[in-house]
């Protein structure tokens, strides 16, 4: 039950952290008041807003007139992962309290989470999230018996039923739920586990993709990740960003969630890129001290996190992705940029390195679901026939027209059964050879491929 004469009597304060950028006054007003008026003052040590240079400095400094309340603001753009980092270093309390700037905490919200995490520092632990309609503001329960997952490797939080995976711990619906991932805005952890743990990845910029890095990191070094039903939290979940992503909306969270598979996924990120191709050529910094973190806090395998943690999810069937030149003989398939024309074209050229490394536009993707891609554009071809052209399209999930194995040499068009072949008399390209396919006969060189992975 959630009664609160279970809980320790002698809880430490906690220091609540609010971050926000453009949160609108009322909004970023009604979370602290309500975490005031909520909450026994004796556990809050202090209210942190960290204000993300919004563009009006006033709605951090006029709210430290409210009891507990500090204001910090940065000078500069930051994103939720580094304003965190910074609310966290100024927190005395001894344990840190995370909450999005458009909440609303329920009654007793606070006390189970501290309690759970008193017992055990190493528990990180969430409320359930209610939903605050965006439209009228109010306040609706929300399902009690869901936690985070993610179904498709693409590191994008789906909710799940817990009725499913049996999880619950026996005691009924007031009981902790174990969860593999936290949805990321709000929750209760330990201070010093927080540091020792490595915060979070500096690195990662304004949003998305730190609820899976710290998930994956909890679990895997030496933590746990709870849902406690007996705390209630409502948010406003929004349809769009209300704020701009200063390097783009996608390029911001590829790189936030590449680092995250590169860092923690080992072997399984394959089936992030299998998910995220894009991915695959997007730039993501540097990740030396991360993986090093790791190492120093002798972490478990992602191997380890899958079979223990989260054995429910399961894995796409096998096909490795690949990375690579696909060349025939010296040759290279590759694309060419053409004028005023968004679809490049293709054309076996001579392989070429840049500084060591194959160039951009003869290294292609094998995906799992058996597309071979660059950055969006697939290998597809359209109509059926021998001598049918090879062309670029945007990818399609589940279009078999879009879908090769390489079987041997050859790498054969699913759809048609007939091979990728170049025809030495197309026309159209200056050298003479174009793309096409054609009945699959391993004698023929021009139907023998070579797959190199860079
Ligand atoms: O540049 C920024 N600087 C910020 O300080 C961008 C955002 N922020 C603030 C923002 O004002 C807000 O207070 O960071 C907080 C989170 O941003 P939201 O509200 O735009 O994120 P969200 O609610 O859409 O997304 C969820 O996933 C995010 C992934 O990066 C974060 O982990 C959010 O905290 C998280 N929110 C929750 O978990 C709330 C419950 C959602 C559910 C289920
Ligand atoms: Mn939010």
């Amino acid at each position: 039950r959630c009664n609160l004469l279970v809980y320790c009597t002698d809880l430490p304060p906690t220091s609540i952290i609010i971050t926000f950028h453009n949160e609108a006054r009322s909004t970023l007003l009604r979370t602290i008041r309500s975490v005031l008026n909520r909450t026994p003052m004796h556990l809050i040590q202090e209210i942190i807003l960290v204000d993300d240079f919004s563009s009006d400095p006033d709605d951090c400094k006029l709210l430290i007139k409210l009891p507990k309340v500090k204001c910090v603001r940065n000078n500069e753009r930051q994103g939720l992962v580094r304003s965190r980092i910074q609310g966290a270093g100024i927190a005395q309390g001894t344990t840190l309290t995370f909450l999005d700037s458009h909440c609303e905490v329920n009654r007793d919200w606070l006390q189970p989470l501290l309690h759970r995490v008193k017992e055990d520092y190493t528990r990180v632990v969430c409320p359930v999230i209610d939903i605050i309609n965006l439209d009228t503001f109010n306040y609706i329960e929300s399902a009690s018996e869901l936690r985070g997952g993610n179904p498709t490797y693409g590191l994008h939080v789906s909710w799940e039923s817990i009725r499913v995976t049996e999880k619950a711990t026996g005691l009924g619906i007031f009981s902790p739920v174990m969860t593999p991932i936290i949805a990321g805005g709000l929750f209760v952890i330990d201070k010093a586990w927080f540091d020792y743990l490595g915060k979070y990845d500096s690195e990662m910029d304004i949003w998305g993709g730190e609820n899976f890095e710290m998930s994956f990191r909890v679990w895997m070094c030496g933590g746990s990740l709870e849902i406690i039903p007996c705390s209630r939290v409502g948010h406003v979940f929004r349809k769009k960003h209300p704020y701009i992503f200063p390097d783009g909306n996608t390029n911001t969270y590829i790189k936030n969630t590449k680092r995250t598979a590169e860092v923690w996924m080992d072997e399984y990120k394959q089936y992030y890129y299998a998910a995220r191709p894009f991915a695959l050529e997007r730039p993501f910094g540097n990740i030396e001290n991360r993986l090093s973190l790791r190492k120093n806090l002798q972490c478990e395998s992602f191997q380890w996190y899958l079979k223990n943690v989260y054995p429910e999810l399961s894995i796409p069937k096998d096909s490795l992705i690949q990375k690579g030149n696909i060349r025939q003989r010296q040759k290279c398939l590759e694309t060419q940029k053409r004028k005023n024309q968004e679809i490049p074209n293709l054309k076996l050229s001579p392989c070429i390195k840049i500084k060591g490394e194959e160039a951009k536009s003869q290294v292609w993707a094998f995906t799992y679901t058996q597309q071979i891609l660059q950055e969006e554009l697939c290998l597809s071809v359209i109509t059926f026939f021998p001598g049918a052209p090879v062309v670029l399209v945007l990818c399609k999930n589940g279009d078999d027209r879009q879908q090769w194995t390489k079987t041997g040499s050859r790498i054969e068009h699913m759809a048609s059964h007939l091979c990728l072949d170049t025809d030495m008399f197309g026309e159209g390209t200056e050298n003479g050879r174009e793309f096409v396919v054609n009945p699959c006969e391993s004698s023929l060189m021009s139907q023998h491929w070579d797959m190199v992975s860079s």
